[in-house]
């Protein structure tokens, strides 16, 4: 038998070490993948490209945006919910498409609305869980070109109008799908509406979900980027995210990814969205607490209580409301995606209407104190928020009773102060343990008294 010099056994012995750590390192690997989740990987090693890194910016000084759902469940004035709220089979809510004809759809209108008030991009959902594609769709003919009597693309013509009025427009896309039998296994918003117990789920997602994401990313021109929605209907599915994140990102490489599958964000994601929450926070009872601080973050919410037009709710918040929700998220570092949802006819409702001119009209004296600011330097607080620019400080004070206010200490000097409403000076002192500010009375309808800081140029 050879005999090996003690040398070589060492060596022979710390490589099979060394192999045997890496091979268990794999195996780990392999079954921490497997059970945190076929998506925890999602699109691993994704280096944004120059224009995505670019794009989130843009989105991150735009900080307001607007929501739009639509589609065929608008008719029954019920919410988008409609087809799983009243567990309608397959073939009744086939008929639904035959009553859809917008005739009052005028995308000139809402996309003038939008900058009335004050957004900078529009979200509408090219498809939601109904399956129905608002679009013209080649993929299948479960859409509004070949199933309703309007035979035309509104997102077409929305897009069109978006690019000629300088607003960007992302597509919501559900992933849950409640109509495509291959949608298969089911979820667990599924109901027995009548799809044949069997499917082909790689199917629904290769060729059926990523054919549509292909025709929104080449047939509309740029587009702001994909808000995806329903991946929590099946959590634990493998949704292939690695290989539809790189074909959005393959096709429009500055197109955002915005993922509102409410688990923290996964490798080859742009954005953070939360739903009906600020970051960090989950009265909604679904959202993650872990806010990245890499990604831009966005926040969604309803004007009244509901995302699809609803006949019977009237729950609409005031223009206050609307605008202190605005400024607390920009607080939070976060952008703020106001909903509406349009009548079948294709008109917005005058109470969405007139609430968004007034939020506008609020923007146009306070934009500067939102537009382009990130969140900070002060924490948010119940007494409200601040946000920063440059060399300013914005501190919104939302609730406060007192003259005097004092917040904690600023790194730079505060050189000037002025309220913002009529820029008149605002008295402060700032020491070493912070900045106490003589704050103006509140007007009688002033929401969020904005004290303007102006900093001394950092050396
Ligand atoms: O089920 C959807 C709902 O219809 C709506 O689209 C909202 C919008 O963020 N997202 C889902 C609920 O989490």
């Amino acid at each position: 038998m050879m005999r090996f010099s003690r040398h070589f056994v060492r060596t022979a012995a710390s490589t099979w070490r060394f192999a045997a750590k890496r091979c268990a390192l794999a195996v780990a690997f392999l079954i921490v993948v497997t059970f945190a989740g076929r998506n925890s990987l999602a699109q691993a090693n994704y280096q944004p490209s120059p224009e995505n890194l670019k794009a989130r910016q843009e989105f991150q000084n735009a900080k307001f945006g607007m929501f739009i759902h639509w589609g065929v469940y608008s008719v029954l004035g019920s919410g988008e919910w409609v087809f799983h709220d009243r567990a309608l089979t397959v073939d009744e809510y086939n008929r639904l498409p035959l009553f859809f004809d917008p005739e009052n759809f005028d995308a000139k209108t809402w996309v003038a609305l939008a900058k009335a008030a004050g957004m900078k991009y529009i979200t509408i959902t090219s498809r939601h869980h109904d399956g129905f594609a608002m679009f013209d769709s080649k993929v299948s003919d479960w859409n509004i070109v070949q199933r309703t009597p309007y035979k035309k693309d509104p997102l077409k013509i929305l897009a069109e109008e978006c690019h000629r009025q300088g607003i960007k427009l992302f597509f919501y896309y559900s992933q849950l799908d409640w109509h495509n039998p291959n949608y298969y296994p089911r979820g667990a918003t599924s109901w027995d509406n009548g799809r044949p117990n069997r499917g082909d789920w790689n199917l629904y997602l290769d060729d059926y979900l990523d054919g549509q994401l292909r025709e929104l990313l080449t047939n509309y021109g740029p587009i702001g980027g994909i808000w995806f929605d329903g991946m929590w209907d099946k959590p634990d599915a493998d949704w292939h995210l690695a290989k539809t994140y790189a074909l959005i990102h393959e096709l429009q490489p500055a197109a955002l990814i915005i993922p509102n599958h409410h688990q923290s964000p996964k490798p080859g994601e742009d954005v953070q969205t939360f739903e009906r929450d600020l970051p960090g926070q989950n009265t909604a009872g679904f959202n993650t607490t872990s806010v990245s601080n890499q990604l831009p973050l966005e926040s969604c919410d309803t004007l009244n209580g509901s995302w699809g037009f609803n006949i019977a709710d009237s729950k609409y918040k005031s223009p206050a409301e609307l605008e202190r929700r605005l400024v607390q998220a920009a607080g939070n570092n976060s952008n703020l995606l106001l909903n509406i949802g349009p009548m079948p006819n294709g008109e917005i409702q005058p109470e969405f209407v007139t609430r968004l001119q007034a939020v506008g009209e609020w923007l146009s004296n306070y934009g500067d104190s939102i537009y382009g600011t990130r969140g900070g330097p002060i924490a948010p607080g119940e007494w409200g928020v601040t946000t920063q620019k440059d060399n300013k400080i914005y501190v919104h004070i939302l609730s406060w009773h007192a003259p005097l206010f004092a917040i904690p200490p600023i790194a730079n000097k505060v050189v000037e102060a002025h309220s913002m409403l009529d820029a008149s000076p605002v008295e402060f002192t700032q020491k070493s343990d912070g900045v106490v500010l003589k704050v103006p009375l509140p007007k009688s309808d002033e929401v969020d008294r904005v004290v303007v800081l102006t900093l001394a140029a950092s050396h």
